[in-house]
């Protein structure tokens, strides 16, 4: 037919759940031409007759999502903490544990002793659960390495990750994690090496997409926090941080400072701070599970970030020490058990504004013309069925860049 545009493939037959703006936007019977990768067109599949397809797929009822985004992992370290689950179990805290010399300086052990191909396959089945859940962006975090040439290590790991898997991979380099063994007694001394050895490399070999740190009184001040901000900056990284988890430094104010990609964890957060995240368009990137596995008590005051437009994402934060999460729709159903969020901010969460607290929203993270074609085929009749069950599995297919997963 005359003047028909055509297109690699189209796909039908389904519901489509936009998340545009964060907002479910539903298109029922809707209908999605990809060429070379991206989306070319959305809309009602009456309308659909305007493309010729190499390829059409018609799936029978469910919805289409946009692929799930998990914007805050450590999913890439050497050994387990289970030991420190139990310990915990009895009373002993995240903070006595680390001041024994546990925590993060156990995980980073046993990282530099393992070697790549292990770091990477571990990693690897970690990545196959998310997969599986619709993941297509992902975060990794370096941190566990903690002196340059393991930093390095871990974060040409998570490059070799995302070459190895089908999915979008960014690395954020952690170094400002804890204070490593060598530099005890020291902060300032493993600040000076981050900002004049260590990151000049990694922004040489490209291996970083960001620079995140742990702002936190048995971590980094703000200030030292500040130094490494700076030297990002000036190498064109931009900067995430981790802010607020345990207590109020003020770490997000100064995220918000240096426009910051997000600020993650937040419980402890005032909210001059959430003022200056709206003032910046920082994300909140809120993280259930270290909340839930700590068992902490103060949630983040999702309230002011509505009232302040603050976009709040949600992710993982999967990390052998305080969530050892594996499941990012386990996460949609206790931001809105635990944390009051909707079902339809939750999946936002996941979706564009997971997207955002990676600099990618332009790009990927909802199902518009022009982004590339990252969805999801869910056999459910309606977008809150993805947060509501809790545990199980539901059977889903991925397109990731216009192409099946699996
Ligand atoms: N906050 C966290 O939740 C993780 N890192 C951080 O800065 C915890 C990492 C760990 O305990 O291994
Ligand atoms: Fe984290």
């Amino acid at each position: 037919m005359a003047g028909r545009q055509p297109c690699d493939s189209l796909w039908l037959g389904a519901d489509i759940v936009t998340l545009r703006d964060g907002r479910y936007h539903l298109q029922p019977a809707g209908a999605i031409a990809v060429r070379a990768g991206r989306i070319l067109w959305c809309g009602a599949e009456a309308d659909a007759g305007d493309f010729a397809a190499a390829q059409v797929t018609r799936f029978t009822g469910g919805i289409i999502t946009p692929g799930l985004v998990d914007c805050h992992t450590h999913l890439v370290f050497g050994g387990d903490r289970s030991d420190e689950f139990a310990q915990r179990l009895e009373g002993v805290t995240y903070a006595d544990i680390a001041a024994r010399g546990g925590g993060i300086l156990g995980t980073v052990r046993a990282t530099r002793a393992a070697s790549q191909a292990a770091l990477q396959q571990q990693a690897a089945a970690r990545i196959a659960c998310l997969l599986a859940e619709g993941v297509t962006l992902l975060e990794i975090k370096s941190g566990y390495g903690l002196d340059v040439a393991s930093e390095l290590r871990m974060l040409q790991t998570i490059r070799a990750l995302g070459d190895a898997l089908p999915l979008t991979i960014k690395a954020t380099c952690l170094a400002a994690h804890a204070v490593p063994p060598e530099f005890a007694g020291d902060p300032d001394g493993w600040i000076d090496c981050i900002v004049h050895q260590l990151l000049p490399r990694v922004a040489q070999a490209g291996l970083a997409d960001a620079v995140d740190a742990f702002c936190e009184h048995l971590a980094f001040t703000p200030a030292q926090v500040a130094r490494v901000f700076d030297a990002a900056q000036s190498l064109g990284l931009p900067v995430k941080l981790h802010a607020e988890q345990l207590s109020a430094l003020g770490g997000s104010s100064l995220a918000a400072r240096y426009h910051a990609l997000s600020a993650d964890h937040l419980e402890y957060i005032t909210e001059d701070d959430v003022r200056a995240m709206a003032a910046s368009g920082t994300v909140a990137v809120l993280l259930p599970g270290a909340y839930y596995l700590l068992r902490e008590t103060r949630c983040p005051p999702v309230a002011l970030f509505r009232q302040y437009g603050v976009p709040m994402a949600l992710a993982s934060d999967s990390n052998p020490g305080t969530s050892p999460v594996l499941s990012l729709r386990l996460m949609l159903n206790m931001a809105c058990t635990l944390f009051g969020l909707t079902p339809e901010e939750a999946l936002a969460g996941v979706t564009l504004w997971g997207a955002r607290a990676l600099g990618e929203a332009h790009q990927r993270g909802s199902i518009e013309a022009g982004k590339y074609a990252d969805f999801v085929h869910w056999p459910v009749a309606h977008p809150a069925q993805l947060v509501y069950w809790l545990g199980g599995q539901i059977p889903c297919q991925t397109i990731v860049n216009g192409e099946r997963r699996q």
